[in-house]
């Protein structure tokens, strides 16, 4: 099911590899003159383009866009109750997790009368984005939520797309996490649309105002992340979120069952998922081969996650020895990466590339998903070679508070000069030497 590269005997350069690795290719760009009109006019007419492109995108055309709090209520109160209580415990870890993230501010002394303070201040309104159609997960809310509110965000706001299914309103389940969450703010626009509205603002038919953002954040098609990467810099985003991602590192110890089931479980998201495996051992692959025939024929999406198998992002790589499985992983930086080697522990802590990495055979990548505690917007696409998943970081800014006395003002003047006359901006010193006679 899986192709195969073997790299046994030979360990290519780091570009070499990346060009050798499967990889699915994105073209945001691709769709950026389609998404620009859409934003263009959404910047103009608000609302009013919302409904009238939504209704191309969604087949339904709301009423109104601010989902009212009683149907928040009504979703949650109708929530089955076993979600509920895994959402509940869902939330429960990750607030627990996240809890440890918050960052204290902190005053270094420079000099005698001399501080600089660097203050954390949580970003002030954000939208979290949660799609709708074929991934529809109130556990993306939790994901997106729960970092933002424990960052102190003072304003969150959800959107979701309306569905033609329950009368224009967003799916129920994404209702219901959000009322979980406690957020009371959700509009039902999707895609694109709701990047731009959430970037410049906008008034509903019924006159409810949808104050524009500073940050948006959460997963969504290629549209979605396109509108992102126009409106970048108006307003900060995370990631751009591409298909997800599993590598497994794996030896001759690794189950070739449970192996096969994680490849199966993200291939599960997307025909483009990616599923990797990296291996020292040619019996596990063979193995894990054979398993894969036998679950991919059993599971219910087996078409999609087929597809997603045997697409050119997936593949098997063969290596001679963990420390090659190693560089392997590193220049892939896998959104996940499982570990299922001897020694688990002590190989993922020479992992230096992954949006978050799963160890040992009880730390599988679904669990991350859910229940495990960690967040599961990672960095997808090989970003976690210089980005990491949400956190409550991604909803801080670090401002640096400068605060000197006139004596050691006086005392650093001559550098400050110095630099300014080296630079030709000789008034960036007199700004200096003003305050002392100059
Ligand atoms: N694996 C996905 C997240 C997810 N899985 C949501 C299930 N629901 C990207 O990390
Ligand atoms: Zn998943």
């Amino acid at each position: 099911m899986l192709s195969r590269i073997d790299l046994r005997g030979r360990v290519p350069s780091p570009a070499e590899l990346r060009a050798a690795l499967p990889r699915a290719e994105v073209d945001v760009d691709a769709v950026l003159h389609q998404v620009r009109p859409l934003v263009e006019d959404v910047r103009h007419r608000g609302v009013e383009a919302v409904l009238e492109h939504g209704e191309k995108f969604d087949k339904v055309r709301p009423a109104s866009i601010r989902v009212p709090a009683s149907e928040l209520e009504r979703a949650l109160s109708e929530l089955d109750p076993a979600v509920r209580a895994a959402l509940e415990e869902s939330i429960a870890r990750a607030r627990k997790v996240h809890a440890d993230q918050r960052r204290v501010d902190t005053t270094t002394q420079v000099v005698p009368g001399g501080t600089v303070t660097e203050r954390w201040v949580p970003v002030s309104r954000v939208g979290l984005y949660a799609p709708g159609g074929l991934a529809v997960y109130p556990s993306s809310v939790v994901m997106n939520v729960v970092p933002a509110q424990i960052a102190g965000v003072d304003s969150l706001v959800v959107c979701s797309p309306p569905q033609a299914e329950f009368d224009g309103l967003p799916h129920p389940a994404i209702l219901a996490a959000a009322a979980l969450l406690g957020v009371t703010e959700v509009w039902a626009v999707g895609g694109a649309l709701a990047v731009a509205l959430l970037a410049y603002g906008g008034t509903d038919t019924d006159g409810a105002q949808l104050g524009p953002v500073d940050l948006v954040t959460g997963p969504g098609n290629i549209y979605l992340t396109a509108a992102k990467r126009l409106l970048r810099g108006l307003i900060g985003i995370d990631s751009e979120a591409g298909p997800t991602e599993i590598a497994i590192l794996a030896d001759e110890t690794a189950d070739p069952a449970h192996v096969a089931a994680d490849l199966i479980s993200q291939a599960e998201h997307d025909t483009l998922a990616a599923s990797v495996l990296v291996t020292t051992s040619e019996e596990l692959a063979d193995a894990v081969d054979a398993e894969l025939d036998r679950r991919v024929n059993a599971t219910k999406h087996s078409d999609r996650v087929r597809t997603a198998l045997r697409g050119r992002q997936s593949g098997t790589v063969l290596v001679s020895n963990v420390d090659d499985g190693l560089r392997v992983v590193d220049v892939y930086a896998a959104e996940h990466l499982e570990i299922q080697t001897a020694s688990a522990r002590e190989v993922a802590a020479r992992v230096r590339a992954a949006g978050a990495i799963f160890v040992g055979p009880h730390s599988p990548v679904s669990l991350g998903d859910y229940c495990a505690g960690s967040n599961h917007v990672l960095p997808t696409a090989g970003c976690a070679r210089h980005s990491s998943g949400l956190s409550v970081q991604t909803f801080l800014r670090g401002i640096h508070v400068i605060d000197y006395s006139e004596d050691a003002l006086r005392d650093v003047a001559p550098h400050v000069v110095a630099l300014a006359n080296a630079e030709d901006l000789p008034a960036h010193g007199e700004a200096v030497t003003a305050r002392f006679g100059g």
